[in-house]
């Protein structure tokens, strides 16, 4: 049932945007799946039903990494916003596999979706928490009527996890979003988490 179209016209164009190398995966009748290079702070579809999801930390209160960028993109209001989200114990606001939404601010996109992945080496049952991550975000964005979102390579950065094994949870998870969204993107920093991506892609879809 593979079904991949692969939009040569943006890497012609330079790309740009989070758009160079763009690979398009069916999901389902009315859902698509993307792949692509890029800074996920550039993402947007239309502003008003479009999400980014951040790798962030229990604290939620920004950090390095993409949430460094995000928090740089977004403007302090983003820090501000995060804050008034409640504790669930002290100084956590979003516990590992959970997430919270807010308003994405300066950034093109109408909303922020905040997650935290596990860290690799140390917790138990990374690829649990790491699922519940990604179903925690769909469900969120679901409730919010987001239609398209964009996710970053939750835990594959500071957190360890290995790129293939987190490829392989992120695309079955977001299979089962199945028609909740019009579009789901994958906006990849590095090359090799790209590719890493593409293929687990070429094999699960
Ligand atoms: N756009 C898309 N992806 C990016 C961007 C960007 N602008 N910048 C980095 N990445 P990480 P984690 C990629 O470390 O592993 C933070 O300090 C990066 O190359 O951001 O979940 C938080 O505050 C990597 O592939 O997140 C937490 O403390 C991926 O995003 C901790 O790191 C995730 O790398 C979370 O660690």
């Amino acid at each position: 049932s593979a079904s991949l179209f692969t939009t040569l016209s943006m890497a012609a164009n330079g790309g740009g945007g989070g758009d160079d190398g763009n690979k398009v995966f069916k999901i389902s009748s009315s859902s698509s799946l993307k792949i692509q290079r890029g800074d996920i702070t550039k993402w947007s579809i239309n502003g008003t039903s479009d999400a980014i999801v951040n790798a962030a930390n229990e604290r939620m209160l920004g950090g390095g990494g993409v949430d460094g960028a995000i928090h740089r993109a977004a403007g302090p209001e983003l820090r501000a916003a995060c804050y008034t989200v409640a504790e669930v114990r002290l100084g956590i606001r979003c516990p590992k596999g959970e997430a919270r939404i807010t308003p994405a601010f300066k950034l093109p996109v109408s909303h922020v979706i905040h997650t935290v992945g596990p860290i690799y080496d140390i917790d138990n049952h990374p690829e649990v928490t790491l699922r519940n991550a990604y179903r925690n975000c769909i469900k969120l964005a679901k409730e919010s009527n987001i239609d398209y979102i964009a996710f970053p390579a939750i835990s594959c950065g500071v957190y360890g996890y290995p790129y293939e094994e987190a490829a392989t949870i992120a695309i079955s998870t977001v299979m089962e979003s199945d028609g909740d969204f019009k579009e789901v993107h994958f906006v990849l920093f590095e090359d090799d988490v790209y590719d890493a991506w593409l293929e687990k892609a070429n094999v699960l879809l």
